[in-house]
């Protein structure tokens, strides 16, 4: 019998507000995943605010985790790993390491790995971090969901129009993943909307690449954690609906935008404010928990197009 969806999910945890596991975990408990969570960090709040504080957990803190599940047989069950901003090459590695292990219990285990490394073309992780990335953890990765500047990034080529963006794709494809969505891209004469592209090369469409497009109109303000929110709900949907990409990236955006738009609707002139205040920050944080409906059930609002 096939295993019961069980994701490890390796993320930033924040004690007040929404990015990485805060983004991640109950969303996929909503979609009927169980979430073994491990907090790569723990900070009061999200980097955005004027100020936080926490801790920063390295290679060796998780691996021991890792061998505490070993000790009792826990690290067999699991069908995903979901990994999202790393802050050191140590636990990048140790990453690589918690990859192997997972596969060599369930060969069949499905990789989500979202590169957080920047975004509009400026890095908020060390410089050695991408050719890491690049060599190390895109080769062991299933689904990759890179933003425009992360796509750039790993394949060392500008991304200025659809062409590239989905040229950037077929080169992530050939290091390893089978799927790549860029999540998020801002493309000549379409300024005013985020477009999205996905591409599969996987053998349920032939082993020839089926890609995807998908715009939604653009929030001229600065969210944090929809790139998180963003790749959880696509891990969730693409194990709903296996073999249908266009199904998953559908839900996923659609459920997205339904949380996106209630948020703005409630921070009034914070969702377009230019200061990133503590208060202007904390008004933007993402109404999850009061958007279970659409999390679940999302309305069938945005399509994708085949490319
Ligand atoms: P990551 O850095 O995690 O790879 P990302 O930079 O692509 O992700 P976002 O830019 O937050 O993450 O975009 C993820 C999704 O969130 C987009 O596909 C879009 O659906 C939604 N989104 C984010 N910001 C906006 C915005 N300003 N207007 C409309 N949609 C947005
Ligand atoms: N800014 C900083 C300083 C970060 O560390 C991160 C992610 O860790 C982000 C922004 C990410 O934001 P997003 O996922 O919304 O693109
Ligand atoms: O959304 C990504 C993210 C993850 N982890 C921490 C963050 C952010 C965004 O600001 O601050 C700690």
């Amino acid at each position: 019998p096939p295993l019961p969806p069980r994701v490890l999910s390796i993320q930033s945890h924040v004690v007040s507000g929404y990015v990485g596991n805060k983004c991640a975990v109950f969303p996929l408990q909503l979609l009927g995943f169980d979430v073994d969570p491990v907090n790569s960090v723990q900070f009061s709040n999200h980097t955005g605010f004027p100020k936080w504080n926490g801790e920063i957990m390295c290679g060796e803190q998780l691996w021991r985790l890792i061998e505490g599940l070993e000790a009792n047989g826990l690290c067999a069950g699991y069908t995903h790993l979901l990994t999202g901003y790393i802050g050191s090459l140590s636990l990048l590695q140790t990453i690589v390491r918690v990859a192997e292990r997972l596969r060599q219990h369930n060969p069949n285990l499905v990789y989500v790995c979202d590169p957080v490394m920047g975004d509009d073309g400026r890095l908020y992780v060390r410089p050695d971090m991408p050719a890491a990335f690049r060599d190390l953890i895109v080769p062991l990765a299933s689904v990759l969901t890179p933003n425009q500047f992360e796509a750039e990034q790993l394949t060392g080529r500008g991304i200025a129009s659809e062409e590239d963006a989905l040229a950037a794709c077929a080169a992530l494809h050939a290091r390893g993943p089978h799927t790549v969505v860029i999540t998020s891209s801002q493309l000549p004469g379409w300024e005013d909307f985020v477009t999205i592209l996905a591409s599969t090369t996987l053998p349920q469409y032939g082993g020839t690449p089926q890609r995807l497009r998908l715009r939604v109109p653009r929030v001229h303000a600065y969210f944090t954690g929809t790139g998180d929110l963003f790749t959880a709900l696509l891990l969730g949907w693409m194990h709903r609906h296996p073999g249908d990409l266009r199904a998953a990236l559908e839900a996923a955006v659609s459920g997205l935008q339904a949380v996106l738009r209630d948020t703005v609707a409630h921070c009034g002139a914070a969702a377009t404010a230019a200061e990133r205040t503590a208060a202007v920050s904390a008004a933007r944080e993402l109404r999850l928990v009061q958007n279970q409906g659409p999390i679940v059930a999302p309305p069938r609002e945005f399509g994708a197009e085949a490319v």
